[in-house]
């Protein structure tokens, strides 16, 4: 539906055209493969590889270096299914590839990767490294089972597995099976599947080299990742006699991640609002309250961006209504909260309140006018099938359409004129309350060409659609603006609509750690902005759980507090004034972290690379960084340590295989490997990267306040030492047209003592009319301290805490300073 099969260099022009790339290695001459009038047969269709026995069909494609395309299907070839997942920004493209026809096998390599094919059924596949050895190969034939199909991979020894999204069960896949299939999974445990989203991604990594598979369809489907047999990875869906799987290549874990989120697209550069703290509730349930909420989060001092309302604004639960009683003045509202710096976010669950073919008695437009437009989802009689949600008999748009998305997205057009900021997908599995918890597997959804499919097939992606076609929407009532949406299902590629979280977690420990294997999945997934629900949605988190989970929440990328109805209240200073205190620091450190933590994500949206990283992912090949459950990265600079267990206790971190500093002690560890954090009151550890330059800002108590004061620069000595600042107007799309400053540091020890320099490129105006940098470890005074123009720089020395900090007056963005001893 959104794809288009690529178009590849002919194999005519192989030579001539697609091979004179200087990036390709030199490769055996390829012998254009030819058809022959055999049963069995080589030859190119439409730009494919294709094998063909009669009844089975193989087709491969090249869509990029590190990326092919495997198709294998029965019966004739249809064209029915496109992606639900492929970004179709990304064009069509084709790379350069070298073709080797022998015998009995013919092999496909680009500069990344390859396939060796057996010209025989069962065709089977042997996925090739860059260096043209084998790194994987099918454990088996393709085998079609009951309306499905099942795929197999070998599992080396060693091999771990990460992907697959939130999942829950910890960091490494292996030995465990799951279940795709999108579901409302209220009150869900640590071990409990299948959860909300669906992403048929694996990244195998195995003694530091990486590759990935992506299975390429939304239908209900297994994966069983060395569960039942220990050596075989096994994708097998019940639904849907086609194979669709791209090949990612490595060998370096970041390049399949990077290639995975070039396919299905990347997690764009949010408003900066959205990465304030958000406060929520299910629900703030009158406008006196959620006002009052919002007024002793500033009169309190915490900082915060945005305030959410659920279900209960809304008049009998009904999406796009508001309940006069309770909000009696919801746009009054918004105008204020904005003045004061906070967004509104609604929820908008995608069912809508079903009159039965009657026209609503006092009008409800989403019903009205979905009906007369046929948007809903036909049942098997032709009239709209209806499903039980909170509204009570409701209806389920028809997201396959474009035409409907359309008409969703402008559903959207008062809330945004009244100047509502961000809004929440939820329910978009979709859930309903019948026995399955979803729609009728046999439903029928349309397609625009007048197809339809399944919803047993079409089912992980309903949710994608639904965060689509809310996103488009946004993006054209405001088409100067980055819209924020949240969505709790997902599919792959569902990120570049959406930001997620992991849905109705539990206040106890043990989802707080498992916050940590999910968010680092989701990452390498493709989703970037992603958070747990901060204190754990079902339950009560007690003092303790609450200070430490927002300890830890306010460094991970989507900073939610949120909570079930009739449990209890959550709100920072819930638990009084000491607890309060915490809270706010843990908050106010997010605050002062954001110019790095922006830039990190305006990173993640250019290359892919997921804001919360597995320790793995920048350390292939450590074994301890592999196993790592209990800390990641936040950006490539700053792992987050945290303690996990209760009790003020001291707890052991193993850190990846470089030079650290404990930004508490300022001590450096060297080598990395175990360290401990004596017992504190702060229940997150921050080590910094020993060469990392770190931008952060003075407290704001909200992001549209500018700092008032220097930019604050920690220069942590080590090699390399480099470091970034991205800055654009955190809320437009000016950025894509040059609106932005893009800041590189770089430091230097030499002989006689340290030369920094900070070089820009862009025009967007700085914040700051100073700079303070702040270098740690050093363990005597500079003898002096001068600019580029040679003029003396005033500088401090803490003995103590063996600390210079240089003081470099005005608001430029390109400087040097050296320091001699
Ligand atoms: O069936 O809107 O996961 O965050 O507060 C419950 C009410 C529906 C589930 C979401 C949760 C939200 C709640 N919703």
């Amino acid at each position: 539906m959104l794809f288009r099969e690529v178009l590849l260099c002919a194999f005519g022009a192989l030579l001539a055209a697609c091979g004179s790339s200087a990036k390709t290695p030199a490769l055996p001459v390829a012998a254009a493969a030819k058809a022959t009038a055999t049963e069995k047969r080589v030859g190119e269709i439409s730009g494919s590889l294709a094998l063909d026995d009669g009844e089975v069909h193989l087709r491969l494609s090249v869509l990029a270096a590190d990326t092919l395309r495997l198709r294998l299907f029965r019966g004739p070839e249809r064209n029915i299914v496109g992606s639900f997942a492929v970004d179709p920004a990304r064009g069509a493209a084709s790379a350069p590839y070298m073709l080797e026809d022998a015998p009995n096998s013919v092999t496909l390599r680009t500069a990344a990767l390859g396939v060796r094919i057996d010209k025989t059924p069962p065709f089977h596949v042997a996925l090739l490294d860059e260096r043209g050895q084998v790194s994987n190969e099918q454990a088996g034939p393709v085998s079609w089972q009951a309306g499905g199909v099942r795929s197999s991979w070998q599992l080396a020894p060693d091999a771990r597995v990460f992907g697959l999204g939130d999942k829950a069960r910890g960091l490494d896949r292996r030995g465990q099976s799951f279940e795709l299939w999108n579901t409302d999974a209220y009150g869900w445990k640590p071990d409990a599947d299948p959860l909300y989203k669906s992403i048929p991604f694996v990244l195998l990594l195995d003694h530091g080299r990486a590759n990935g598979l992506f299975f390429d369809s939304p239908a209900r489907a297994q994966v069983d990742v060395g569960k039942t047999d220990a050596q075989i990875l096994s994708y097998s869906s019940a639904v849907g006699d086609s194979l669709d799987l791209y090949l990612l290549a490595g060998p370096d874990p970041k390049h399949v991640v990077s290639a995975f989120s070039a396919l299905t697209g990347r997690t764009p550069l949010p408003p900066r609002w959205a990465l304030g703290y958000h406060q929520s509730r299910y629900s703030y349930l009158t406008e006196k309250e959620a006002r009052s909420v919002a007024a002793r989060l500033r009169s309190d001092a915490i900082p915060s961006d945005a305030l959410w309302l659920d279900i209960d604004y809304q008049l009998g639960n009904a999406p796009f209504t508001v309940d006069p009683q309770a909000y009696p003045n919801l746009p009054g509202m918004v105008g204020d909260l904005e003045r004061a710096g906070l967004r509104v976010v609604l929820i908008t669950d995608p069912h809508i309140k079903s009159y039965q073919g009657q026209k609503a008695p006092s009008g409800y437009a989403p019903y009205d006018t979905g009906a007369a437009g046929d948007h809903f989802l036909h049942d098997p009689s032709g009239g709209f099938l209806e499903a039980k949600v909170w509204p009570g008999a409701s209806v389920f748009p028809e997201f396959t359409l474009s035409r409907t998305r359309t008409w969703w997205g402008d559903l959207y057009r008062d809330f945004v004129k009244q100047g509502v900021a961000g809004f929440w997908n939820d329910m978009n599995e979709p859930a309903s309350f019948d026995e399955t918890k979803t729609l009728p597997v046999a439903a029928q959804h349309r397609l625009d060409d007048g197809a339809t499919l399944t919803h047993g097939f079409v089912h992980n992606a309903y949710g994608s659609l639904n965060a689509q076609a809310t996103f488009e929407g946004l993006s054209r009532l405001r088409p100067n603006e980055r819209p924020f949406v949240l969505t709790r299902a997902a599919y792959a590629g569902t990120q570049r609509f959406a930001a997620t979280w992991t849905g109705d977690n539990s206040a106890t420990r043990e989802h707080l750690a498992l916050t940590i294997a999910q968010l680092a999945n989701l990452g390498v997934s493709g989703y970037a902005f992603a958070g747990a629900d901060v204190g754990g949605f079902v339950g009560c988190p007690d003092q303790e759980l609450l200070v430490e989970w927002t300890e830890l929440g306010a460094l991970q990328p989507f900073f939610r507090n949120h909570s079930g109805k009739d449990t209890c209240r959550r709100e920072p200073w819930v638990h009084g004034p000491v607890s309060e205190a915490r809270i706010r620091k843990a908050i106010e450190r997010r605050y002062r972290l954001l110019p790095y933590l922006y830039t990190v994500f305006e990173e993640a949206s250019r290359t892919g690379l997921p804001v919360l990283r597995p320790l793995w992912l920048e350390y292939p090949g450590d074994a301890a960084s592999e196993r790592n459950a209990n800390s990641y990265l936040l950006g490539a600079d700053l792992l987050v340590a945290p303690k996990l267990v209760a009790g003020n206790v001291a707890y052991v971190v193993q850190l990846p295989p470089s030079g650290w500093y404990d930004t508490v002690s300022e001590a450096l560890i060297a080598k990395g490997g175990p360290v401990s954090v004596g017992a504190s009151n702060d229940s997150v550890r921050l080590f910094a990267r020993a060469g990392a330059i770190i931008p952060k800002q003075p407290l704001i108590q909200h992001t549209d306040q500018a700092p008032t004061g220097a930019l604050e620069l920690d220069l942590w000595p080590g090699e390399p030492c480099t470091g970034n600042l991205y800055l654009d107007d955190g809320r437009s799309l000016d950025y894509q047209r040059g609106a932005f400053r893009r800041v590189s540091y770089a430091c230097r020890a030499h002989d006689a003592g340290i030369d920094i320099s900070a070089q820009s490129t862009g025009p967007f105006t700085t914040w700051w009319p100073s700079t303070e940098l702040v270098l740690h470890d050093v363990r005597r005074a500079p003898s002096s301290v001068v600019d580029g123009r040679g003029a003396a720089l005033r500088h401090d020395y803490d003995a103590k805490r063996r600390r210079t900090v240089v003081h470099l007056p005005g608001s430029s963005a390109d400087w040097s300073v050296r320091l001699v001893f």
